[in-house]
């Protein structure tokens, strides 16, 4: 669930439980004495107090299942999970007892929180909760361990996910990419049966403790109605929508240049040519969508790896006589190393430099920053606070590319998250709602702006022209605006599985036709019911909720705003780089410390003065790079 993980979402996040009153043995006839009755605050207390014990035990045992992907560590995280989850559903019931009553804003909210507080809301049965935490980390082990071997007897010819999606990134022969590509999904259809067992059941849960079904359990979590949820998001997307289908247009042109008719399938774009397995960032794409070649150089990518290669240049020289293969590979691990820590502190320097403290020693020495050469990890980055107190660490399989730069900077927006508020009590250690902590680290990535990057030091001095703008604005477009619908469709699908409307029978067909309406992507071969493809993204196997990252493409605008506003920016907004601000880090952080203790429409109002989620920011923001794609796709059939 990394992703972020909040500490009760992560601890719940895998749980099982069976509820308190089936686990304790009958009172014998002489000991009945009837407990004085507890309090709704007397209740939130214990909450609160089981958490700060609870979630050391159950974040180590899921970094354990994480970083060391074996069958013994699934075990030890399955199991402290069904502790955990049916501890939870013991405070769950107790909290039902208070449904109606006259409740302090604040008790109301903990008890409320409490109830949504795991993505997978287990049933009572011991037998089914503990099925239920098996399926879970089985499911992520397999995703993280997942690998596609082209000859299945040579194990010499298996890839893993870096090495497909570096297919993807760099290698532009349409069969390359498309064996990659298919290549990653072969790891899908074997996880198929368990998730549909696992929806089931987490739907089991969530009817239990009072939700029509799992995916509105999930819906609960935005001081809103579940139904107003749904109808937000179509409002946001909406509002985004026509800038969308200027990047979509453009870049099927793009693709249908370089690789004639098999540039588009049906007007849509090939899944497989995106430089992304899941279509959801198009930055990979820039050596074919840049749109005036060399303007304002923008390479980070090579500067970062031309930082790596200085640093195994330094590690061999240290070697005497002639060294063996393996001081090479050792050197080789070092620099890797050197170079993640490297890209990790200029992320900390731009949260520091907004005055927020320096990272905690332990972070380095804890944290899991490249891909061990000797185990199956779940590469996939997520920031993780161990504790309620203040112990976080990241795991990620950092490379030097621009892209691992930008999501260690989001990473480090989670973890920020978690220092801000680790005083708080243990039940309101989250954000706002999810979309708040994605969005953290999100905004400080726009705010890398040419003349940030220049300052330091992965590009040159930026020049200022109206194609530079373009490019910056394309750059930025490419990971932003091409996301959105992929932030939407996730849940779409899942929220259909969970109230039955999308047939276990029809997974994948119904994954193709919201691929094709919202995001305008379409697989080059057939796809039927023999693959599984949802379950070949992260999210779905980690059972992580998606919507989350749809909202925060929106809110990251709109806090981007509100900081520039804060550190005085004039000028267009996507000039604005708030980095070394202190007014705008003061900001910031009030905001990050207030956790989940009141309604986000309050903390965002703090923030921001308005007290809804609104694309304007977003439109804004790209407007010179709207007008310019409007031209470039003057008089094409443009849509899907
Ligand atoms: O999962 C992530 C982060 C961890 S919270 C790396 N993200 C989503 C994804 O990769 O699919 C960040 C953007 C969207
Ligand atoms: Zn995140």
């Amino acid at each position: 669930m990394k992703i972020s993980r909040t500490l009760l979402a992560m601890a719940i996040a895998v749980g099982l439980s069976a509820c308190g009153g089936e686990t304790a043995p009958p009172p014998s006839a002489e000991a009945v004495v009837t407990p004085p009755a507890k309090s709704a605050d007397q209740l939130v207390a214990e909450v609160n107090a089981a958490i700060s014990e609870q979630a050391p035990q159950v974040a180590a045992a899921d970094w354990l299942a994480s970083t060391y992907i074996n069958s013994e560590s699934a075990t030890v995280s399955a199991s402290a999970n069904e502790r955990w989850l049916t501890m939870l559903n013991g405070f769950i019931e107790e909290a039902a007892k208070f449904d109606g009553q006259k409740l302090e804003p604040e008790t109301a909210r903990a008890l409320a929180l409490l109830k949504i507080s795991s993505a997978n809301p287990a049933p009572r049965d011991p037998a089914k909760l503990a099925e239920l935490t098996q399926l879970r980390t089985r499911l992520e082990g397999a995703y993280g361990a997942g690998k596609y071997c082209k000859d299945a007897d040579d194990p010499a010819s298996c890839r893993d996910i870096g090495q497909l999606s570096e297919v993807l990134a760099k290698n532009r022969d349409y069969a390359a990419q498309l064996e990659a590509w298919e290549g990653w999904h072969t790891v899908a259809p074997p996880m198929r049966a368990d998730y549909q067992r696992f929806a089931a059941l987490i739907n089991e849960g969530a009817k239990e403790i009072g939700f029509k079904d799992a995916g509105e359990l999930w819906r609960s979590g935005y001081d809103m109605s579940p139904a107003e949820v749904v109808v937000e998001a179509d409002r946001l997307w909406g509002q985004v929508r026509p800038l969308y289908e200027q990047l979509h247009c453009y870049t099927r042109g793009k693709l249908e240049t370089r690789y004639g008719e098999q540039g588009s399938v049906n007007g849509k774009l090939p899944a497989h040519l995106m430089g992304n397995l899941w279509q959801q960032d198009w930055a990979n794409l820039w050596d074919l969508l840049e749109p005036y070649p060399g303007e304002g150089s923008l390479d980070v990518s090579t500067a970062l790896q031309a930082q790596r290669d200085a640093l195994y240049r330094t590690e061999l020289s240290k070697l005497s006589g002639a060294p063996g293969p393996a001081e090479i590979v050792q050197a080789g691990v070092q620099a890797d190393l050197a170079q993640a820590k490297a890209m990790t502190k200029l992320a900390e320097g731009f949260y520091t430099g907004l005055g927020m403290p320096a990272l905690p020693d332990h972070f380095y020495s804890e944290s899991l920053l490249i891909k061990p050469r000797d185990r199956d990890v779940v590469c996939h980055a997520s920031a993780w606070p161990m504790d309620t107190s203040g112990r976080v660490r990241i795991k990620m399989c950092i490379t030097p590319t621009e892209e691992d730069l930008t999501t260690i900077y989001h990473e480090l927006g989670h973890i920020y998250y978690y220092l801000a508020y680790k005083d708080g009590p243990p039940i309101f250690q989250n954000g706002a709602h999810d979309g708040f902590h994605e969005a953290i680290g999100d905004t400080i990535v726009l705010s890398m702006t040419p003349t940030y990057l220049a300052s330091i030091g992965l590009v040159d001095d930026p020049k200022v022209s109206e194609h530079a703008t373009v490019n910056e604005q394309m750059r930025m477009a490419l990971s932003k605006v091409a996301f959105m619908p992929f932030g939407l469709l996730i849940d779409r699908w899942r929220w259909g599985v969970f109230d039955g409307s999308i047939a276990p029978e029809n997974y994948n067909q119904a994954w193709w036709e919201l691929k094709a309406k919202y995001q305008g992507v379409a697989p080059a071969t057939a796809r039927g019911e023999d693959f599984f493809d949802p379950a070949a993204k992260y999210h779905v196997p980690g059972n992580t909720p998606y919507t989350r990252y749809f909202f925060s493409h929106i809110l990251q605008f709109q806090f981007y705003k509100a900081l520039c506003d804060a550190s005085g920016h004039t000028g267009p907004l996507h000039t604005c780089n708030f980095a070394g601000n202190a007014e705008a880090g003061r900001r910031y952080w009030a905001m990050l410390e207030k956790g989940s203790k009141q309604p986000w429409q309050q903390t965002m109002k703090e923030l921001t003065g308005g007290e809804s989620m609104d694309a304007s920011a977003v439109l804004e923001y790209f407007a010179p790079l709207q007008g310019w794609l409007q031209e470039q796709n003057q008089g094409k059939a443009c849509g899907f």
